[in-house]
């Protein structure tokens, strides 16, 4: 036998750099990888919603008053006739941001829950949160359980399509905080998230985050780093991605 082979210490499915201030270790606990970074730390589990968990939700996403999901492609439907789509769950809305006096339809549709009088400005957007539901909630909850951390909103994506992406920011808007623990769980096709250093754009983490993981991101990490969803031409296929988040 190998001793040095440890069977119930799985290996990081992604690369980090090398270096005393890079290092990660298993929870069995979580489940988890606890990953720390220069000023950050992630908890990242591969497998945290079970398949069945994982393909109700993005049932649940979807599920509306005019298509069948499984055999209309939803991100298909052009703009005034998906503005009519009544979805049960989640108020999908395309959102716009005024650049050089024009408005540009964001790259992805977006939904905002919370507690009342949670609201929240993103990309220049400012939103007052749509009520919790039973799926949202029950996500929220297993998060919390397994973490330890609370969280009282969640700001919703659908990346439509591999064009659909998020350009680099960092989420420090002040109502999350001074150093906001931020949990993503993800759905659908996989799509890469990329962690740079703000101060150093060489430093670079690529995490593919796959239908059912989660990522948490705490510590300092929203001060020194930025964040990333990258368009993938090849990709098909839609990704749902939610935070959650406490607003204070
Ligand atoms: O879609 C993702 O994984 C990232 C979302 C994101 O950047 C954000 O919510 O700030």
């Amino acid at each position: 036998m190998d001793l040095f082979l440890e069977p119930d210490k799985p290996l990081l499915p992604f690369v980090i750099p090398t270096g005393s201030q890079y290092s990660y270790r298993w929870d069995a606990v979580m489940q988890a990888f606890i990953i720390k970074i220069p000023q950050g730390e992630l908890i990242f589990a591969q497998s945290f919603l079970s398949e069945k968990v994982s393909a109700r939700s993005v049932e649940y996403f979807q599920e509306n008053d005019s298509y069948d999901w499984r055999t209309t492609p939803l991100p298909q439907i052009s703009g005034e006739a998906f503005e009519v789509i009544r979805f049960k769950h989640i108020p999908w809305r395309r959102e716009y941001i005024k650049m050089y006096g024009k408005h540009l339809a964001l790259p992805r549709l977006t939904s905002w829950h919370g507690d009342p009088g949670k609201s929240y400005s993103y990309s220049g957007i400012h939103s007052t949160p749509q009520p919790w539901n039973k799926g949202l909630l029950y996500i929220k909850e297993k998060i919390e359980q397994t973490t330890g951390f609370s969280f009282n909103s969640v700001l919703l994506y659908w990346y439509r399509s591999g064009e659909d992406h998020m350009s680099w920011h960092a989420d420090d808007e002040p109502e999350l905080g001074n150093n906001p623990v931020i949990a993503s769980v993800n759905f659908g096709v996989t799509r890469d998230f990329v962690l740079r250093r703000s101060d150093d754009h060489t430093q670079k983490i690529v995490i593919p985050l796959a239908h059912g993981s989660l990522l948490v991101m705490a510590g300092q990490l929203q001060h020194y780093w930025q964040h990333s969803v990258p368009k993938r031409k090849t990709v098909q296929g839609s990704r749902f991605n939610l935070t959650f988040r406490a607003v204070v």
